[in-house]
């Protein structure tokens, strides 16, 4: 069973495209595909919240501060697949943007971010794909955080509306886990250079590296205090 437009086809063995269609001329199904991506980050935004209010209930503990999810933008996802050399096709897309649906998990201290991540492991029918330790090896920007690019399964409705297990596929997203002090450098980082078509000088950018080392001091700082406190 599978459900087809012209160029895109979900089917049990994943979302495939005929040909190479490029994306810009094709808004029924970049719409269409988009609401894929959606199901899924919404599933595990809702997992994790779950999660984040089943530890506050039997630990007393606020391990996960909050979790958000966002699809990316189109002019976002042909930015990034210029940036990539990529060919602006549905097959290229699906195949090597892996943040299409992102959802960012932040946490009291990294050793949160580490149990949580062992947790999002072992969700049954979660297929890991990757990770990328920004923590253990920040970047030079200073940025880090702990990826991880999952598969998870989103039901899809056939021609006739009916959903069945064999209209199941699995839709890759990108679980970005940091602490309160990673997030607020990265969010500022991300208002001030990252995302900005302005350079910054030499100088603040090497700012911006120093105080990311010294959030990290602090955030270590925290991380001892609520290990030896038990909170
Ligand atoms: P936006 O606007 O946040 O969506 P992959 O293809 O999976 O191997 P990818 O996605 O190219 O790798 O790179 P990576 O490093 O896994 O993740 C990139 C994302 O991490 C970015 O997404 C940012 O969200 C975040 N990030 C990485 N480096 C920095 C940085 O220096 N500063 C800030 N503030 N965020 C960073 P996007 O799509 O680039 O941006």
């Amino acid at each position: 069973m599978s459900v087809k437009t012209n160029s895109i086809c979900f089917s049990e063995s994943g979302i495939t495209v005929n040909g190479l269609i490029p994306i810009e001329v094709k808004d029924d199904e970049f719409d269409l595909l988009m609401s894929i991506y959606n199901d899924a980050s919404m599933q595990v935004l809702k997992l994790l919240n779950g999660v984040r209010d089943g530890y506050y209930q039997h630990f007393n503990r606020k391990v996960i501060d909050h979790v958000t999810s966002r699809i990316k933008t189109k002019d976002s996802i042909l930015a990034k697949m210029k940036k990539k050399n990529l060919q602006l096709t549905y097959q290229n897309l699906i195949e090597n943007i892996n943040d299409i649906a992102g959802v960012r998990v932040v946490c009291a201290t990294k050793e949160d971010v580490y149990s949580i991540s062992k947790i999002i492991e072992k969700i049954p029918n979660w297929n890991l794909l990757k990770t990328k330790d920004y923590i253990k090896n920040p970047k030079k920007s200073g940025y880090s955080g702990y990826h991880m690019v999952i598969e998870v399964p989103v039901k899809i409705n056939n021609v006739s509306g009916r959903v069945s297990l064999k209209n199941q596929i699995f839709v890759k997203v990108e679980i970005q886990l940091r602490t309160m002090a990673m997030d607020f450098w990265a969010a500022n980082e991300h208002r001030m250079k990252y995302k900005t078509n302005k350079k910054l000088s030499f100088f603040n950018s090497k700012r911006l590296a120093i105080y990311a080392k010294i959030l990290n001091v602090i955030d270590n700082r925290f991380n001892e205090i609520g290990k030896k406190q038990q909170i």
